[in-house]
This record gives C-alpha cells, structure tokens and sequence, in this order.
C-alpha cells in the first residue's frame, strides 16, 4: 500500500570533511528516528530522519550523492514526464535526485511540493526550500561543514561557531544559525562554506485581467488538483470551520473520495462555529467530529505552540493555537480502513492522519481584509505576499506533534500563482469578499455557506479574546496588551527554541507576571 503520509516530516542532516560524531537532536515534530552514517572520498554525511515507517523513500543514493527529502511533491506526473526512457524513481527523493541529474541547482525551480531537502554531491552540500518554505530549513555553516535541520531547536548545541552565512534570514537568539529562504537554494562548498544562493520562486507581482467566468473557472481547476494531489490512498481529514476556504477543500475532497471523508471543528468553552461546520459536513456526507477545549487548556498549550512554529509573532500564534490545540486532540477520528501501518503514531497511538486545511486562503485573496476599495485589498495582498516567509505559519511541525501531517492547498503552487495575480476585482466583486473562490465552489456548497462572511479561527475560538484576557487579568493596562502578547510570545520562544526546555516545563503562569509587571504602569524614564 502506498504510504498515506510523506516517509519523512523533518531531519537534521550534517555535511562534513572529517567525521565527528553529531549530537541527538531535539525536535517538536513526532516521528520514528533513523540515523545513519555514509562516507565517500569528499565527506561524510550523518542523517537523523523524522519518518513515518520506510525511512529509505526519503533518501536517495546516486553516484556519490545522497538527497534527503522531507515533505511531498504534487506534481510528480510532470516531473516524471520530463525523464523520458529512465527507469522511473520511485520515491519523490529518487524523482528529485534524478531531475537534479539533468537540471542541477534548476531542477528545485520544476518542483510543486512542500518540502526542504539537503543534496550532498562530492564538494557540495545543497539546501533547498519548496515555493513557500512551508517546510522550514535552518542552517549552520563553517569551512569544512554544513549543518541544517528542518527546526531550529535541532541545531542547538552543535551549531559550528564563527562567522554565520551571509545569506538567508537571521534567527532570533541564533546568532550562527540562518533559515533559508522560501523558494530558495543554498548551493554551498563545504570546504570553504562559500555559498550561492538561487531564487526558485517569486509570489507573482503582475494581476491578469480575466473574464469572470474564466476566472472562476481557473480557480476551481486549480484548486480542485490541489486537493486532489494532496489526498493520498487512506480517507482525508479535513479541519473544518464552515466557512468558504475550509469547506471548499472539504467539499473537493469528498468528491474525489468513494466513501465519506472525514471532518473535525474545534471550539472551545467559550466559542466555536459547530452550527456553521455542522451544515458543510451534512451537506458533503461526512463523519464529522466537534472538540471543545477548555479555555485554559488552550492558553496552556502557547508554549507548544511556539516550540513547534519557531515563530515570535504574535497574531500567527493567535492562529496556530486553536489548530495547534485540535491536532493534538485528534486520535479518536479514524474511520474504517484508515489506520493501516504506513502512517506515524499520534499522541494516543492512533495512525498519524493525512489533515487537509484552508489555511492561507486569506493571503492571496486579501481575505482579512475588511473594507471594498481594492487599492487597499492589493496593498494587504502585496504585503501579505511580502512578509510570509519565516513566520512558520504553515509549517507541518504543528500538526507533527501529534503524529500527523497537515498540508494547506491554497498554497498550492499554482493555486498560489493564480489567486495571488487575479486582479483584486476579482477577489471583492458583487459586494462580497473572496469572491472568485466562492463563486467557483456554488455548485458544491449550500448557499448560506458560499455566502457567508466568516470570523478568522483566532476569533471563531476565542483564542484572541482568551490572550487578552489573560494579560489583562495579570494586570497588563488595555493599551498594552498586544505589546504585552508579543513580550509573552518572545519569552516562550526564548525558553523552547534558544535555551532549549520542553514546553512542558515553561511556567505560563511566571511568564505572564514577569510580562505584566514590565508592562503595567510604568514610570517615565529619568532622562539622563
Ligand atoms: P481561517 O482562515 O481563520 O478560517 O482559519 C484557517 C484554517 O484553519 C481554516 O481554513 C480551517 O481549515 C482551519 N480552521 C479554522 N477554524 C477552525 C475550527 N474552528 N475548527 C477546525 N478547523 C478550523
Ligand atoms: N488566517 C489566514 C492567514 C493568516 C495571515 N498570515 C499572514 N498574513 N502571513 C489564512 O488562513 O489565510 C486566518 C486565520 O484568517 C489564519
Ligand atoms: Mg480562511
């Protein structure tokens, strides 16, 4: 059977000219280990994969270059069709590896995927990022060795010290460490840890102009092959709001399913959107599951949170919590015939399940965007598509902490490609938001839903108002909290991802007085 998730979620991979042995590193992201050792005449390459049960699909061995490959591609029919004659690879590794035969550095800018990989070919240690980066890569460099991991954390302790790279994006308390770009290569010698970097990708910056029913056309095309390229043989679970972007996947994929697929909404004791979902889940069939989390559970699960999205922004992690939360609460939801052993092991010992979203519709569509002059919904577009990368929003560690594996088809590739450059008249028309995506999902959704306006996650979970609430309670003014809830985030991230304590351990409690009693009522500075 056709494993039902990618054969590997995360690695850290280390490239060097002599041969120490590496350390055991940390990782949010659950997963079997494998760890090897192989060495050639230029190097030796030590691996430890994160994988969910055949850790050889994620690795591939040609010549003296080994890839690893963490994540999935979606558009192996076309990848495989440009390697006419050969015995056709059978992992994406293998397909991968072969395309960088003929293309080299080139052949990342082929691929629709969400993955991050590493190559080490002789003198060469090669770093590479899908479209979006929604697989996250960090790196280390010194002449004589590459280091990268899929998290930051994994690099602790053993990061080279020394000048860091030049290129890619600084990390926060990892003055060595860089993260690589989204859409991006790394092509780095190891011997001297000299380094050439590629773009492989660029959000669109033209808008075409298309006729409203081509346009719907398009976006339906697109997004329908999304879906399609991300459901693998088991039943697809889809993390339902009820509003458009989640119940258009849902609804595409349970057409292409033969029998029901499955659907889950999370709300907590204080807010949810259960009628909303309830009518979407009717309507295409499926089994559906509601959560209700505690409010205080919710809050309690901040630091995990963060541990898992390296992330110090504060809004994304408002989003990632409530989803944070439902995944690791999933493990009750399999239906028949999905729990076959390919799959990883969740927090209950369930199978790790394959977790269709809707997350990131909003960005190319300018969909929290609230107001109708489209000058100002394309300067949210071009801002959103601008400031993405490096907030880990999309990052499968969220859902990897529990043993599955969550991919998001509006960034999709070309589902990206086309939303980002619909012109904006597209996006708001008829008075509504989002339009051409609801008008391109009508045949398959009830009309309340295609024409419902619909909270974001952080506020349909009251995850947003529970934050604030917390802060305020600890004496945090009203006119601090968001800078607070930044303070607060930092401080976590500062504990799990630069010293390294398991979330677990992080007292939220201290956290937030500490933050409070630095935000609440300050005295003016005494100018000196
Ligand atoms: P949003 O854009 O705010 O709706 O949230 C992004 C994505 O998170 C949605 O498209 C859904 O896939 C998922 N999501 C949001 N809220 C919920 C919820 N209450 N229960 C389950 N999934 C949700
Ligand atoms: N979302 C958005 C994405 C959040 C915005 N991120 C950004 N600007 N980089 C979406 O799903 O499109 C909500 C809740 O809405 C999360
Ligand atoms: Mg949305």
């Amino acid at each position: 059977m056709e494993a039902n998730l990618p054969a590997a979620i995360g690695f850290l991979a280390e490239v060097r000219q002599d041969s120490t042995r590496p350390h055991e590193p940390v990782f949010a992201a659950r997963g079997s280990r494998a760890r090897w050792h192989e060495r050639t005449a230029e190097r030796t390459l030590h691996t430890v994969l994160l994988h969910s049960g055949a850790p050889e699909a994620a690795c591939a061995r040609e010549r003296g270059r080994t890839l690893v490959l963490a994540g999935e591609l979606y558009n192996r029919d076309e990848l495989t069709g440009l390697l006419p004659g050969r015995l056709l690879p059978g992992s994406d590794a293998a397909l991968v590896s072969a395309l960088f035969d003929v293309y080299d550095v080139h052949a990342f800018r082929l691929l629709n995927g969400r993955f991050a990989a590493l190559l080490a070919d002789r003198e060469r240690a090669v770093l590479a990022t899908d479209h979006s980066g929604s697989v996250p890569l960090y790196v280390s460099v010194a002449p004589g060795r590459v280091l990268a991991a899929t998290e930051a954390k994994a690099l602790r302790g053993a990061a080279p010290r020394g000048r860091p790279l030049a290129q890619g994006r600084p990390v926060r308390r990892r003055p060595g460490t860089r993260q690589v770009p989204a859409g991006s290569v790394l092509d780095i010698q190891v011997s001297t840890g000299r380094c050439v970097p590629h773009r492989t990708w660029m959000p669109p910056l033209a808008r075409r102009i298309v006729p409203e029913d081509e346009a719907v056309d398009i976006v339906r095309r697109a997004l329908a092959r999304a879906v399609r390229a991300r459901t693998g043989p088991g039943t697809p679970l889809v993390v339902l709001s009820g509003g458009i972007d989640s119940s258009a996947v849902a609804a595409l994929a349970a057409a292409r399913s033969a029998g029901p697929i499955d659907t889950v909404s999370m709300g907590t004791d204080e807010a949810d959107e259960f009628p909303q979902a309830r009518v979407v889940a009717r309507h295409i069939g499926s089994v559906h599951q509601e959560i209700t989390v505690p409010t205080a559970d919710l809050l309690r699960g901040l630091p995990h949170a963060v541990w898992a999205a390296e992330c110090t922004d504060p809004d994304v992690i408002e989003y990632l919590l409530p989803l944070t939360a439902l995944y690791l609460c999933l493990g009750d939801t399999e239906s028949d015939g999905n729990t076959g052993g390919d799959g990883g092991t969740s927090r209950d010992g369930g199978a790790g399940r394959r977790i269709l979203t809707g997350y990131g519709a909003d960005i190319p569509l300018g969909g929290m965007h609230r107001e109708a002059r489209l000058a100002q919904l394309d300067t949210a577009v071009c801002h959103d598509m601008d400031t993405f990368d490096g907030l880990n929003e999309m990052t499968p560690a969220l859902s990897a902490m529990a043993g599955h594996w969550s991919t998001h088809p509006y960034w999709d590739r070309d589902v990206l490609d086309v939303l980002v450059s619909l012109e904006a008249g597209l996006k708001r028309r008829h008075g509504r938001d989002k339009w051409v995506l609801r008008a391109a999902l009508g045949d398959v959704l009830p009309h309340e839903v295609v024409v419902r306006p619909k909270l974001g996650v952080h506020e349909g979970s009251g995850t947003t108002s529970s934050f604030s609430r917390l802060l305020a309670d600890a004496g945090v003014p009203e006119d601090r909290v968001r800078q607070a809830k930044r303070m607060v985030v930092e401080e976590i991230y500062d504990q799990v991802v630069a010293e390294g304590r398991h979330p677990d351990e992080v007292a939220l409690d201290t956290v937030v007085e500490l933050i409070a009693g630095r935000t609440a009522h300050r005295p003016c500075p005494i100018p000196r």
